[in-house]
């Protein structure tokens, strides 16, 4: 007999929203977390329990939309219209919902099997942002459940309502998109289901119109209707980015953005460098000092002396000098970096480095894993996407 096959759930969303927080803590996994876009990059796949059932969670690179810009969007929209997945968890950033809400939209369209995550909602009670559930899931016709992943809050409850869809608990209509009329009337004409004959546009789009005219067109329909939900279900104070949009004016304006950031950059290499000289001396000092001793046991054992040597010249030494040199700087750097990470400046790092790395066919967030000395790694661990 076939063994029955485990259902796939599909964690998708806007980048930086939380997705692999939410994985890792439905999956117990260790995928790679931390204040920016842009970290995952290709599909990480994880086993969630509920109820005794298990479930494959695919925890997918965020993405602003269903029309790729980039590749890891390619990679996140291409494994949903693949059809693998039986249901999709769809994460939100509670702080900025209309913007997650059009990729929301455009989701419904492909797979009605959604589960709303609102996420960060500890971070929208911060800034004083309220936000109805209940109309919420009214406009969008799914299941939404409020979350702080951070935390583990609604967790609990998320996993029991994809569980209850996948057992095939009745869903509301979900919302569509309300497109241009020639738009409507080419999907009409089409005969086939809105998903697949707005799949079919995109390949082959209506006459007079140019494939990226096309995206456009969906794209700002989308952002329509998301305009539209969120002066429904959300309240915003007029202030709530006040602080942020002050701070930003310095942090990216074109005279200061540049000179604080090599600053900050160069006080926190100086610190590393600097800062690291007096703990490896005193470990170096104390490491290595205890080769004598170690000499000396040795030998009381009897051991022949070039076994001696090889044991305290070759391998204690050498590991000795390893701790001393690396340890403290990556005990300085690493905290500092977090820091920078907590307080929200890696991502404004990132944009200020957009346009040189561009030049080089790169892209800003890359100068993030750079710094982090992981590009080679991230090369070896996940080759480049084709
Ligand atoms: N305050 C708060 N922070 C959260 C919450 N959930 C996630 N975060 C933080 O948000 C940041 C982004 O989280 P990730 O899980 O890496 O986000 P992601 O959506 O997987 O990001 P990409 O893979 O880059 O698209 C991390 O610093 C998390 O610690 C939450 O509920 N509250
Ligand atoms: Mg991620």
């Amino acid at each position: 007999m076939a063994a029955e096959r485990m259902p796939v759930i599909a964690l998708m969303g806007n980048p930086n929203v939380g997705k692999s927080t939410v994985f890792n803590a439905l999956t117990g996994a260790r995928q790679h977390t931390g204040n920016w876009s842009g970290k995952t990059v290709s599909c990480a796949r994880g086993t969630m329990h509920c109820s005794g059932r298990e479930m494959t969670l695919v925890d997918l690179p965020g993405t602003y939309s269903l029309h790729p810009r980039s590749e890891e969007e390619r990679v996140a929209r291409d494994f949903l219209t693949q059809g693998e997945a039986d249901a999709a968890v769809l994460v939100a950033d509670a702080t900025c919902l209309e913007r997650n809400l059009i990729l929301i939209l455009q989701v419904l369209e492909v797979i009605p099997n959604v589960v709303v995550c609102l996420n960060l909602m500890d971070e929208a009670r911060k800034k004083r942002i309220r936000i109805n559930v209940t109309a919420l899931e009214r406009e969008l016709g799914v299941p939404v459940v409020a979350c702080a992943a951070r935390r583990g809050r609604g967790l609990p409850t998320l996993t029991q309502t994809v569980c209850r869809l996948l057992d095939g608990e009745p869903i509301p209509q979900p919302t569509a998109i309300r497109y241009p009329a020639e738009i409507e009337q080419a999907i009409r004409t089409s005969g086939l289901a809105r998903a697949e004959a707005l799949a079919a546009l995109s390949e082959c789009p209506p006459e007079g119109l140019s494939a990226q005219q096309l995206d456009d067109l969906l794209t700002a329909a989308a952002a329509l209707r998301a305009e539209e939900i969120a002066l429904t279900c959300v309240q915003i104070p007029a202030d709530a980015d006040a602080r942020d949009r002050r701070i930003d004016r310095i942090l990216l304006s074109r005279r200061f953005g540049l000179p604080l950031m090599l600053l900050l950059l160069a006080l926190v290499f100086y610190i590393t460098l600097f800062g690291a000289n007096v703990p490896s001396e005193w470990l170096s000092e104390h490491l290595l000092g205890l080769s004598a001793p170690f000499t000396a046991a040795l030998s009381v054992l009897g051991l022949p002396p070039f076994v001696v040597s090889l044991l305290v010249d070759g391998l204690w030494r050498v590991l000795a000098t390893v701790i001393s040199v690396m340890l403290p700087p990556m005990a300085i750097f690493f905290p500092l970096f977090t820091l920078l990470e907590d307080a929200g400046y890696l991502p404004r790092v990132a944009f200020q480095l957009d346009h040189a790395f561009r030049r080089a066919h790169a892209c800003g967030k890359q100068s993030l894993t750079m710094c982090l000395g992981q590009k080679w790694m991230r090369h070896v661990m996940h080759p480049p996407l084709r």
